[in-house]
């Protein structure tokens, strides 16, 4: 994979040479190419930036030397994707992570300031796949640490690069063991028993530590114990840290209890035509944090958009008493 970054603080991207990317890259399973935007500028202060139309605070990046950059990385016929983080993109996920994974050669173009001229991704779009991403709600000087933290998502997934490939598929966020195709092509439709789940805790030596015991099931052997564990710790771990998550599982099953497609039927963020009830459904407050008995083990339909009576049981002790049908409030 080839990944070009446009930037005026070409040090920033120091740290691509470190850990796991480093290695990838000595090994040149990827290419980084910075380049320093001022190489296009002219004029003896190689200004990048000027003041807005319109008026208003701040400045915003020339045109003309981002122009320039894309014609010279991207020349005529080239198919890059173009990507620019602006905290008004499309939002970054694992599965775009995933989608990026896929592709051959990325350009990353990161602004400062107020952001880059508008006209910027608009001819780029004449020429080129651009992507306008965030990277989450909050606002950063520069689309520089938005790109560190793009590359490191998007390069752990390529083939070599972490040391466990099987690693990636149960993360959170990620599509499940099942699935590891969907995850680089980036299908919609996650697959594998942690999908949609943020992960539960992990442990490792010492089995008694200041007191504390490591969770008994997980020195049993039994591996079918073992994963139940761990989507019931990813469930309740779920349920307390993000309301938003349980929202969508609960929405996907009950899609395909309906018959409805899954993909379709999750409430994902800004999908125009999405539903009032949608809305109220996502609105749902945060559950209380609840301590006490563990639900019984039962058996279980392991796949995606289907929580089964102890799925409904542990989420109900997590906070979330989400009956057959109904969400409580
Ligand atoms: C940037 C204008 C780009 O602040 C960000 C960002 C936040 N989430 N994702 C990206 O990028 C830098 C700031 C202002 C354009």
């Amino acid at each position: 994979m080839q990944i070009d970054i446009i930037t005026i603080f070409p040090e920033y991207f120091g740290p691509l040479s470190v850990s796991l990317i480093g290695k990838a890259a000595e090994r040149g399973d990827i290419r980084f190419t910075v380049h320093d935007l001022r190489r296009w500028t002219y004029d003896v202060h190689h200004t990048v930036d000027d003041s807005p139309f319109g008026g208003g605070p701040g400045m915003v990046m020339k045109p003309e030397p981002w122009g320039e950059a894309l014609d010279s990385i991207a020349p005529a016929g080239a198919d890059p994707l173009l990507v620019i983080p602006t905290p008004a993109g499309l939002s970054f996920s694992q599965q775009r992570a995933a989608r990026y994974a896929a592709e051959p050669w990325l350009i990353f173009a990161c602004g400062r300031y107020e952001g880059i001229d508008g006209r910027v991704a608009d001819e780029a779009r004449s020429r080129m796949r651009v992507e306008e991403v965030s990277i989450g709600d909050y606002v950063l000087a520069g689309g520089e640490p938005a790109v560190l933290v793009m590359t490191e998502a998007i390069c752990r997934l390529l083939p070599g690069v972490l040391g466990n490939a099987e690693s990636a598929a149960d993360d959170s966020f990620g599509f499940g063991a099942s699935s590891a195709d969907a995850e680089v092509t980036g299908a919609t439709s996650p697959g594998g028993p942690m999908a949609g789940l943020v992960e539960g805790p992990a442990y490792t030596r010492p089995r008694v530590w200041r007191d504390r015991q490591v969770p008994p099931v997980l020195l049993s052997g039994d591996h079918g114990a073992i994963a139940r564990w761990r989507r019931d710790s990813a469930l309740r771990r779920t349920a307390q840290n993000r309301p938003d998550l349980v929202a969508r599982l609960v929405w996907a099953d009950r899609a395909k209890a309906a018959g409805r497609d899954v993909a379709q039927a999750q409430p994902a963020r800004s999908q125009p035509g999405q539903s009032e009830l949608a809305q109220s459904e996502l609105a749902q407050s945060e559950p209380a944090q609840s301590e006490g008995a563990q639900p019984q083990l039962a058996p279980r339909r392991v796949q995606s958009g289907q929580l089964d009576e102890h799925d409904l049981a542990v989420l109900a002790e997590a906070g979330f008493p989400v009956t057959g049908q109904d969400v409580a409030h």
